[in-house]
């Protein structure tokens, strides 16, 4: 065990910016392909104007020990991949039996969950809701709105990530822009 040392982290709502900056990662269009319903709309737009960048995270840097907490901020740009509205890649935690717990700081997003044996559930999130991840739920933001969509998160160390289940399996849900509107809707290649 580590002592680790207590600090403070002022976090912007509007944009998820930590200071000061700790750890930081983007996830452009290009490491999206694999999770997107329409492949061939990512390659088209890759093609045409580039890498864009789909969503960042801001998150501090904690050892993987029994009881720290890691934490950090999501900022989901607006935009949509062949009508698909942006989303974070989504997973499964590794330890299925570890939960979390998210927070909305700006903006409009949809939190999309699921579970091994069928079970969905989307849930809106604005500034100021707060979110429960129970165990053993796949879980997925998106950006419904037409500014950054921002939420804060927090879970267990020893959690881990499970992308590839969602990366083979796909979402049962997917959420489309109709007539400038966010609707869910089954996914027809979900396996
Ligand atoms: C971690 C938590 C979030 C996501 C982040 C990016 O357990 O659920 O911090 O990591 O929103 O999403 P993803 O699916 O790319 O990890
Ligand atoms: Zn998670």
């Amino acid at each position: 065990m580590t002592l680790t040392q207590p600090f403070v982290t002022e976090v912007d709502f509007a944009s998820g910016v930590f200071s000061p900056r700790r750890g930081v990662y983007q996830r452009r269009l290009s490491d999206m392909i694999g999770m997107v319903a329409d492949p061939e709309a990512a390659a088209r737009i890759l093609e045409s104007e580039g890498d864009r960048l789909i969503y960042e995270v801001h998150t501090v840097e904690l050892p993987v020990e029994e009881g720290q907490i890691p934490h950090c901020t999501t900022r989901i740009l607006p935009g949509t991949i062949g009508g698909e509205c942006h989303m974070t890649k989504g997973h499964y935690h590794a330890r299925r039996e570890q939960g979390e717990v998210y927070f909305g700081l700006s903006g409009r997003g949809l939190l999309l969950l699921q579970t091994a044996e069928g079970e969905t559930s989307e849930l809106e999130m604005t500034a100021g809701s707060a979110a429960y991840v129970p165990p053993y739920w796949a879980h997925r933001t998106v950006n419904i709105g037409a500014e950054d969509f921002v939420f804060f998160s927090v879970w267990e160390a020893r959690a881990g990530h499970d992308y590839g289940t969602i990366e083979r399996d796909g979402f049962r849900k997917l959420v489309v822009l109709r007539d400038g509107e966010a609707v869910v809707v089954d996914n027809p290649k979900y396996a």
